[in-house]
C-alpha cells in the first residue's frame, strides 16, 4: 500500500507524498477497525467478480454490482448483505489507477475471493505476480487460509477440464508458495445459478456450486473469526512499519544532502578565504610600492 519514493529530486513533492501516505494509513486503520466482516472479490478484469458477488447476495438479475462483457468496474463498490460486507474491486491489470485502488481494498479484506475464469486455463503470469505481491504484505499462511480461488464459467467446460485446470492451479500454487498452505479452489457458474434461481431449477442451482461456495465462506468466516484481531493488528503494524521505513529513508537522504551541502560550503569558504588572503597580499604589496 505504501508508495515507494524512487525519485527524490523533486524535494517539494516529498511532503505531499508523505501526507498522502499518512492519510491512506488513517483511512486504512479506520476500515480495519470497523467491526465489519469484509469479503473482497479480486482478480483480472472480465473474469466474473461482479457477477459472482451478485449471485452470492441474491441479485439474480445482476442489478447490484455492475456487470458487462468488457472492463466494467472502475471503482470499489461495497454492499452489506446479512452479516458481511461484500466488496467488488476494479479488475487487476485494467490500468495503474485500477490496480492501486484494488490493492488498497484487498489489504483490508478478511476473506479474499480470487476470481479466475476457468476457460483461460491456469493462472497467468499477471495473476501470479499479483498473488506474490498481495501475499508479501501479510503472512502467506494467513493469506491462503482466508482465500478461496473461485473458478468461474464452469458451465462452459467439461468435467475433465474442470478437474484438469483445478489440479494445475493447485500445483502452480504449491510450486510458488509451498505445500504447507491450504489452497481452497472451487469451480462455479454464476449464470447457471442466476437462471436456476429465477426458474427455480434446483439441479441447475446445485450444479452451479454457488450454494457450496456460500457455505464455504460461512465456514471460513467461523474458522478465522478468533484470529481476526491479531491479523488486523499485524496488517496495521506492517503498514506503520512501511511508513516508518520510508521516513527513515528520507531522513538518510536529507542527512546525506546536508552533509554534501556542508562540505560544498566549507570548500567554498576555504577557496574564498584563500582568494581573500591573496587579495590582501596584493593590496599590501601595492601599498608598499606606493609608499616606497
Ligand atoms: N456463463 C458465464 N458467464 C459469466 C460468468 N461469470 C461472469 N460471466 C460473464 O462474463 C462477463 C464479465 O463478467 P463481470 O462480472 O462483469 O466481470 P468482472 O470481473 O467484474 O469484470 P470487471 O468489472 O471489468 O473487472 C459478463 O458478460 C458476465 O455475464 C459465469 O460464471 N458463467
Ligand atoms: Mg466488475
Amino acid at each position: 500500500m505504501c508508495a515507494q519514493f524512487n525519485q527524490y529530486d523533486n524535494v517539494n513533492k516529498i511532503p505531499a507524498d508523505l501526507k498522502r501516505q499518512k492519510d491512506d494509513f488513517i483511512k486504512y486503520t479506520h476500515e480495519l477497525l470497523k467491526n465489519e466482516f469484509r469479503v473482497v472479490a479480486l482478480g483480472l478484469f472480465n473474469h466474473g467478480k461482479s457477477s459472482l458477488l451478485n449471485q452470492i447476495i441474491g441479485s439474480f438479475d445482476n442489478s447490484t454490482f455492475s456487470v458487462a462483457d468488457k472492463r466494467e468496474t472502475r471503482k470499489e463498490q461495497s454492499v452489506k448483505y446479512k452479516d458481511c460486507l461484500y466488496i467488488d474491486t476494479p479488475g487487476l491489470n485494467a490500468d495503474d489507477y485500477d490496480n492501486a485502488t484494488a490493492l488498497k481494498t484487498i489489504a483490508t479484506a478478511d476473506i479474499h475471493l480470487f476470481v479466475h475464469k476457468i476457460t483461460t486455463g491456469e493462472l497467468n503470469a499477471q495473476e501470479v505476480d499479483y498473488l506474490k505481491f498481495i501475499a508479501k504484505n501479510q503472512s502467506i499462511e494467513t493469506f491462503f487460509a482466508s482465500t478461496i480461488f473461485v473458478l468461474t464459467n464452469s458451465g462452459s467446460v467439461s468435467k475433465s477440464e474442470i478437474d484438469g485446470v483445478t489440479e494445475r492451479i493447485k500445483n502452480q500454487l504449491t510450486d510458488l508458495f509451498g505445500s504447507k498452505n491450504v489452497y481452497n479452489i472451487l469451480c462455479v457458474d454464476s449464470s447457471s445459478y442466476a437462471k436456476g434461481s429465477v426458474e427455480n431449477k434446483q439441479a441447475l442451482i446445485k450444479k452451479s456450486c454457488i450454494p457450496l461456495l456460500k457455505s464455504n465462506i460461512t465456514a471460513m468466516k467461523k474458522d478465522i473469526k478468533s484470529s481476526i484481531d491479531a491479523v488486523k493488528l499485524t496488517k496495521l503494524q506492517n503498514e506503520a512499519n512501511a511508513i516508518i521505513e520510508q521516513i527513515n529513508k528520507l531522513k538518510e537522504i536529507f542527512q546525506e544532502r546536508l552533509e554534501r551541502t556542508r562540505q560544498e560550503y566549507n570548500a567554498l569558504k576555504e577557496s574564498f578565504n584563500r582568494d581573500l588572503e591573496e587579495y590582501n597580499r596584493l593590496v599590501r604589496k601595492h601599498k608598499d610600492l606606493l609608499n616606497s
